[in-house]
């Protein structure tokens, strides 16, 4: 029988955690996805929230924790495999200090170490880039060969997700002698909706976070990129979004796969990658 899947989705604040996971459970409860709920999930007031806030067409405010909590979903697959969900909130800005202070709560470390796989959420249009696209010379654009990095004066966003992965990697003991196979590697391009680009998932971040997917590339065996727009638009927090009220919020949302695919079922990355597929 193949081993459970334990799947840590981590990811800065503000990269569209927690509207996911409203989106994801509100699939999960119109059983319009490919997985289906388990097991009552843990700790889902946050998630719970936002979608009620999201039923109205509205975003939720930013509530960080305190302290360390997380949400724990075990869901099932349609052949009947289950895996853990762990949605873990860290407390305010600490995976962003984390990098910078390198505090490692006991919580976290062990769930680094019992991950199959690890989720990592990035939102490429919050991202400063020390390189855009009015100083690259035009003939690159759609080459995805790594850029010669500009002299960098403070840690960069893209230095410091690296280092995230690093400080990860560490945590686990995990060793970098061979590609990476467990934990497997998701990274989910968030609020896709922002990106305007209309190349697939892992020629953006080649692009885009060059450093970054050199990394992850020349460390992983099969590193999985995709695009998601959990909300498939923005919303605001005061001005409700009649149609997305109206129509639903589980009619809206999609996922960019790794050949450019869009699918409405945002619950993709987490079946493929229960299935093994990369
Ligand atoms: N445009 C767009 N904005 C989104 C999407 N998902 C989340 N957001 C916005 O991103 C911000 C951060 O989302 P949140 O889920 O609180 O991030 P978290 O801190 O990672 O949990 C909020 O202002 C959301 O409205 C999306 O799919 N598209
Ligand atoms: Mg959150």
């Amino acid at each position: 029988m193949a081993e459970q899947h334990t799947i840590l989705l981590v990811g800065e604040s503000g990269v569209g955690k927690t509207h996911y996971g409203a989106q994801f459970l509100k699939r999960l409860s119109v059983e319009t996805c490919a997985l289906k709920a388990a097991n009552a999930p843990s700790n889902v007031t946050p998630f719970a929230t936002a979608l009620s806030c999201l039923t109205e067409g509205l975003a939720t405010h930013h509530t960080p924790a305190d302290s360390y909590v997380e949400s724990v979903w075990p869901i099932r697959d349609e052949t009947g495999r289950v895996a853990e969900l762990v949605w873990p909130d860290y407390g305010g800005e600490q995976v962003r200090n984390l990098a910078v202070q390198r505090q490692i709560p006991e919580a976290w470390r062990e769930r680094v170490l019992s991950a199959t796989d690890w989720v990592l959420l990035i939102r490429p249009h919050s991202i400063r880039k020390e390189d855009d696209l009015f100083s690259r010379p035009l003939q690159k654009l759609g080459k995805v060969e790594p850029q010669p990095t500009a002299a960098v004066h403070s840690i960069s966003d893209q230095a410091r997700m690296l280092e995230l992965l690093q400080i990860l990697l560490y945590l686990g003991q995990f060793h970098l002698d061979k590609p990476l196979r467990r934990p497997g590697l998701t990274i989910l391009l968030t609020c896709w909706d922002e990106v305007n680009d209309p190349r697939v998932p892992a020629d953006v971040i080649a692009d885009q976070l060059p450093m970054l997917w050199s990394f992850v590339h020349s460390n992983w065996a099969t590193p999985t990129v995709m695009g998601l727009s959990a909300l498939g638009r923005a919303l605001s927090t005061e001005d409700a979004d009649v149609e997305f009220a109206s129509v639903g919020p589980e009619d809206f949302g999609y996922v960019i796969l790794p050949d450019g695919q869009q699918s409405s079922d945002i619950t993709l990355p987490i079946q493929r990658l229960m299935s093994g597929r990369s």
